[in-house]
């Protein structure tokens, strides 16, 4: 019996000072991996190799575990080479960190092979070689464009027998998902996370053309989904082995065109069968239109919910083709979430062409007095390699950074008009700062008592949101519970450091974080308990909470930014026009 080793490896990036990224604990699992290894799990089962060949899976996320490059490749030698290291969800900013991994491997004449957004979205939009994919072709590194669903046997079939093509380009044939192989982690991957929750995607594609985004680039605009059968075998899956909470990753759930059944699917596991189900989903600012859809999205299990907000000025959003994001149907959006008691997260995208750091200040004032957020993400507005923001870059010759570690949404990566790279890039740390202020965070714990929001659930967010980009310099997404690293790790180019030095001053970072990190838990925890039990806590109201009304016009979110007058004058216009029809 032979068997073929495949190691799937999820690459981190590398922080300000070179070194990988890495937690004892990261806080989200990989999806990618999961349904790449569902993918690989299924292969291994229906023996594509034929029936003499096992197929031995190893599941490594960087993020959370050292990669032994040393061990892996002795593992391959015991097996003469028979097998393949497939680097897993490669985004841009973890490509040069993919290709330091696959280096000592395919030195060794171990087979490799990348995937992720980061090849798929170069050869969807540019030329086939930028942006750096010829290190791929000289390395001897097969390149896999597009998604793994039917692909995979075929793929592990040309690595088997030692004819891996240098380029596999499915972009134009993108699957069905309906019956595929489900995302899948077994619990001791998922255990390795904060919050022992899995993930999965119930769907693909997204029908807006937001200029910025890789997504459409890269996965499609039309709705594909996994049936409501599909999506009942991973909950199934899942809950044999003691998980019940979920990120269903689609970038906008809302327009999964399946969003019904699978709710109404949800909600009978949840309420026939007693699975305590606890979702998250990313859903679009207009979602509050589509009958049904909020108030399913409670009883199926949803407790978070991402919103991709990205600014509230108009005219940034007319720039960035985000049309379809309304600034009048904010309030209205986010009060009809409060109503259901879901926790909202509002990503907010700082360097759009009216953005300053004066009125990135002013905005984000106006967001914490009227609009009843709970937490805000800053981002940096970033030309990510298969975006069309990119690619009109890329064919224009305009400098962009050169070193796609950085193109991870927190650094400055181009030039902006009104803004030096420097002021953009401060403005980026600050904002995190000008938002959770300890002000705004006794505030936000007042309006979750009252509207019936989870306050423990969110006093945790507001922990790692209100510290990591402190403490860490790193965006709470990519962010964990104690911060590994090993003076091996660096970035090949930068000076390895004396462990003598290293060890010391890694020990004492790690101690003066997390008495920073206590102080701020006794301060959350204090704020809390007090705000729970003040006095007419439940009827708490403030101008974010007060129901949407004619005063609004008046509002600073609708008069003060350059768009906003143009914005309420339409709404006022297609009000009248349809009055009259
Ligand atoms: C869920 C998610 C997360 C989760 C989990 C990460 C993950 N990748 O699962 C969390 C919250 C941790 C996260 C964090 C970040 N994310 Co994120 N994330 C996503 C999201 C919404 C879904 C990912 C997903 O599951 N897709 C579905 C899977 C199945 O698709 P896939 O990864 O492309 O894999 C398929 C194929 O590519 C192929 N494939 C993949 N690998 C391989 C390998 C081989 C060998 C083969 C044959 C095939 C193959 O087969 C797979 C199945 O079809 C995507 C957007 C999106 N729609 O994909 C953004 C996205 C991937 N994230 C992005 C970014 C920037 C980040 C952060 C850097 C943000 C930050 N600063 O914190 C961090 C990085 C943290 C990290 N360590 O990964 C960007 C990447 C852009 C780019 N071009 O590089 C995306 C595209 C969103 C965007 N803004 O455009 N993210
Ligand atoms: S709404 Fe989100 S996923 Fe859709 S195009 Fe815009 S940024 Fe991309």
């Amino acid at each position: 019996m032979k068997a073929f080793q495949l190691v799937l490896i999820k690459p981190s990036h590398y922080d300000d000072d070179g070194y990988v990224i890495r937690w004892w604990r990261a806080m989200t699992p990989s999806n990618s991996l999961a349904a790449v290894y569902g993918i690989a799990a299924d292969c291994a089962e229906r023996q594509v190799l034929g029936p003499d060949t096992t197929i031995d899976i190893t599941v490594i996320d960087e993020t959370n575990t050292r990669v032994d490059v040393p061990a892996l490749v002795a593992r391959f030698r015991r097996h003469d080479n028979f097998g393949c290291v497939a680097l897993v969800g490669v985004q841009s900013n973890q490509y040069p960190r993919a290709l330091d991994i696959a280096r000592p491997f395919r030195a060794a004449g171990i087979a490799v092979a990348i995937g992720g957004f980061h090849v798929s979205g170069c050869l969807s939009m540019l030329d086939g070689e930028a942006v750096e994919l010829n290190a791929c072709r000289d390395m001897g590194i097969a390149i896999f464009a597009g998604e793994a669903e039917g692909r995979f046997d075929s793929l592990i079939a040309d690595a088997a027998a030692g004819r891996l093509a240098p380029v596999y380009n499915y972009m134009k044939d993108l699957p069905g998902m309906e019956g595929t192989p489900v995302p899948f982690l077994p619990k001791r991957h998922v255990e390795r996370t904060l919050g022992a929750s899995s993930s999965f995607d119930a769907g693909r594609g997204c029908p807006y053309q937001c200029s910025f985004c890789t997504i459409i680039n890269v996965q499609g605009r039309k709705s594909r989904y996994r049936s409501a059968d599909d999506v009942e075998r991973i909950v199934r899956l899942n809950w044999a082995q003691g998980i019940r909470k979920f990120f269903i990753t689609d970038d906008n759930f809302a327009r999964n065109r399946e969003w019904e059944a699978t709710f109404d699917r949800l909600i009978e596991l949840r309420e026939k069968d007693g699975i305590p189900l606890g979702l998250m989903i990313q859903v679009d600012t207009l979602c509050h239109k589509i009958p049904n859809f909020m108030a399913k999205a409670k009883r199926a299990g949803v407790n978070k919910v991402f919103i991709g907000l990205e600014n509230i000025n108009p005219d940034n959003l007319a720039a960035a083709k985000k049309r379809q994001n309304k600034i009048t149907e904010y309030r209205k959006m986010l009060l009809a979430w409060k109503e259901q008691g879901i926790l909202t997260i509002a990503g907010y995208i700082l360097g759009f062409p009216a953005d300053t750091p004066a009125t990135i200040r002013r905005d984000i004032e106006i967001i914490q007095h009227e609009l009843p957020i709970d937490l805000l993400e800053f981002f940096c507005l970033t030309p990510l390699p298969g975006s069309e923001d990119h690619q009109t870059l890329w064919r224009n010759g305009v400098a962009m950074d050169a070193d796609l570690n950085r193109y991870d949404v927190e650094h400055v990566c181009t030039a902006h008009a009104k803004m030096s790279a420097e002021a953009w890039q401060k403005i980026y740390h600050d904002a995190w700062g000008l938002y959770y202020t300890p002000a705004h965070m006794k505030t936000l714990l007042r309006r979750a008592v009252a509207t019936g929001v989870p306050v423990g659930n969110l006093a945790k967010y507001l922990l790692t949101f209100s510290t990591t980009d402190r403490l860490e310099n790193v965006h709470p997404l990519q962010g964990g519970i104690l911060r590994m690293k090993h003076p091996s790790e660096r970035r090949p180019g930068l000076k390895r450091e004396n462990p003598l030095l290293f060890w010391p001053r890694f020990a004492w970072e790690t101690f003066a974080k997390h008495a920073i990190l206590a102080g701020s838990i006794a301060r959350l925890a204090v704020w809390q308990a007090a705000i729970k039990r003040a006095p007419g806590a439940k009827d708490y109201m403030d101008q974010a909470l007060t129901p949407v009304g004619d005063d609004d016009e008046t509002s600073d979110l609708l008069t003060k930014t350059t768009g906003a007058a143009a914005a309420v004058a339409h709404i006022k216009k297609v009000a009248e026009l349809t009055h009259r029809a």
